[in-house]
């Protein structure tokens, strides 16, 4: 099993590039952002608690994500392996996940980081706040806010991950297809 996780600030295209990712090497997609959002749109109980912490900007409560991720690793026990994105954003996650992972007897190969400039990621968040209608992308404080969040709280999983020396630093601006072929090339070497 070939797990990885995609790691980077809001908008340092995570979403964009998983969805490359996941079609060339055929891992299952595991977005917190989008199981939350699916959530929010069902109208579920978890889904109106998630959306009170992300309309502020801020992270979802530990126990929520890992809950959620528990789930998913169990329902695609099939899987020939994992891309996270936008997960673990937090030390306790980050531990949580290596637990879940240690269960099935695998772990993570390696987290590629993509290195995104402030000024870009709030360029990046305000231009899709246009068109995607999300909550989170149209007001400026909130975007302030999560990239806040990223500094204080999820800036340190890099570190844990660092510790097993599994971190591979990525330039994350340029184009699309650009980002992607050195995010394969690191995969390749490994896969
Ligand atoms: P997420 O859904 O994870 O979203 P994100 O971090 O905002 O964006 P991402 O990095 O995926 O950016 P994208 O590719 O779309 O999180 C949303 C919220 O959910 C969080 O704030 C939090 O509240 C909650 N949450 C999620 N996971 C959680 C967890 N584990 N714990 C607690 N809370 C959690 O790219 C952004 C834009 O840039 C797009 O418009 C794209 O088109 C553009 N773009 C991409 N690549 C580009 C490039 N190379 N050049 C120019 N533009 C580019």
């Amino acid at each position: 099993m070939f797990n990885l996780i995609l790691f980077g600030p809001p908008g340092s295209g995570k979403g964009t590039q998983s969805e490359k990712l996941i079609v060339k090497y055929g891992l299952k997609h595991l977005s917190t952002g989008d199981l939350l959002r699916s959530e929010i749109s069902r109208r579920t109980a978890l889904g109106m608690e998630a959306k009170s912490f992300m309309d502020k900007g801020q992270l979802v409560p530990d126990e929520v994500v890992i809950g959620m991720i528990s789930s998913a690793l169990d329902e695609n026990l099939d899987a020939s392996g994992f891309l996270f994105d936008g997960f673990p954003r937090t030390s306790a996650q980050a531990k949580a996940l290596d637990n879940l992972l240690e269960l099935k007897a695998s772990s993570i190969a390696v987290m590629l980081a993509l290195d995104v400039s402030e000024e870009e990621l709030v360029s990046r968040l305000v231009k899709r706040g246009e068109t995607s209608g999300r909550s989170d992308d149209t007001n400026d404080q909130v975007i302030r806010a999560r990239i806040n969040e990223y500094h204080n709280k999820t800036a340190a999983v890099a570190d844990y991950y660092h510790g097993f020396d599994k971190v591979v630093m990525i330039k994350g601006e340029g184009s699309v297809e650009e980002i992607f072929t050195s995010l394969c090339k690191e995969i390749d070497d490994r896969i």
